[in-house]
């Protein structure tokens, strides 16, 4: 197994550096330390190919300018905190809007776009980065100084784990996730449309048409919502169910998961072969079918169009700080915040 380190470009003055794991059977996986970003995923199709399995760019000024947060990790709040606002012990936090009248995904100059300190790992059966960056109270309207490290390890499995740990000296709110597009086709030769996604969960959190939870918990059982025996993505997102349109005609919606560490989420490619395992302790997964990627960019050569990927944000429920009957993504002092998700890239056999 190794790791490669080189200059992947530079940021206001900062040099950015890339690190590219391997392990034995040609799996690749590489990171910046520009936002905790995914660059590449290289693994093997059903004929030994190896391809690239995540949406993203070669250079950072591609990753400022048109990214929507390809590959990058999401903080301090994953998703939308609806008005930007939250109340936390009796005081009101006023966050920055970076989605209509919401907060979206940490605001504006977020960890995705922060430099992150990196150290290489290098243990007997794995090789990966972890990544530290202290968030100063008061970043993005939010209290307390938050120390995160998140670390990237490659094993001879190829599984890619994530680890994030977070601690605060001052009562907070955070949850953190990672925010891949995957395309298993390999190199983005065709959309996900044709996928097959499963997905043990029977009920997810419907959305208003700002795609902020409404509060309410909607059970999945005969609508397109209902992966648990898997099926194609398109076939959930040709449906004409109100919550498919009104996120742009796909789905956009978190998932609460009934089990957990135990291959939850699946998503197959018959053409390539190539099969993703995801498994996780979050609560739950918001599924997102790049249903608004219709920027007039470029993702290496490809011109970017809605469905190219999707995203399997594992994660707490999106605003539940603000929803009583969701589990709080509160951090206090003395605690810690620790998390994980492992991406176990398989053949069909
Ligand atoms: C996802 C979605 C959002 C948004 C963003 C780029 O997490 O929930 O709707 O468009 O990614």
């Amino acid at each position: 197994m190794k790791i490669e380190k080189k200059v992947f470009g530079e940021l206001n003055g900062e040099k950015v550096y890339s690190f590219t794991l391997e392990n034995r059977n040609g799996m690749k996986v590489s990171c910046i330390t520009l936002g905790c970003i995914i660059t590449d995923v290289i693994v093997p199709d059903k004929n030994g190919k190896l391809e690239n399995v995540v949406l993203g760019f070669d250079n950072v000024e591609s990753y400022i300018k048109d990214s929507p947060y390809f590959g990058a990790v999401c903080g301090r709040v994953a998703g939308r905190i609806s008005n930007g606002q939250f109340e936390l012990d009796g005081q009101i936090y006023e966050l920055p809007k970076n989605d209509a009248n919401n907060h979206l995904h940490g605001g504006p100059e977020a960890f995705d776009k922060k430099l992150w300190d990196a150290q290489e790992i290098n243990v007997i059966d794995a090789v990966g980065v972890e990544f530290s960056y202290v968030s100063k109270d008061g970043e993005n309207g939010y209290p307390g100084n938050l120390s995160v490290r998140i670390t990237y390890t490659l094993n001879e499995q190829n599984e890619l784990s994530i680890t994030y740990h977070a601690t605060t000296d001052k009562k907070t709110i955070v949850n953190l996730t990672n925010h891949s597009y995957f395309n298993l086709s390999g190199d983005l030769k065709d959309d996900i449309l044709s996928h097959k996604l499963q997905v043990k969960s029977s009920e997810i959190l419907e959305l208003n048409a700002n795609v902020v939870p409404t509060g309410k918990f909607m059970n999945v059982t005969n609508s397109p919502f209902d992966f648990n025996t898997g099926k194609k993505i398109e076939e959930a997102i040709s449906s004409t169910h109100e919550q498919i349109q009104l996120v742009g005609q796909g789905v956009d919606h978190p998932f609460l998961l009934d089990d957990h560490q135990n291959e939850e989420i699946v998503l197959i490619d018959e053409k390539s072969g190539r099969k993703l395992i995801v498994e996780t302790d979050q609560q739950s997964v918001v599924i997102y079918t790049s249903n608004m990627l219709e920027e007039p960019f470029d993702i290496r050569g490809t011109k970017a169009r809605r469905y190219m990927g999707v995203c399997l944000e594992t994660q707490g429920l999106p605003d539940s700080i603000n929803h009583p009957k969701f589990s709080p993504c509160i951090l206090d002092t003395g605690e810690e915040y620790k998390t994980s998700t492992t991406y176990r890239f398989n053949v069909l056999k």
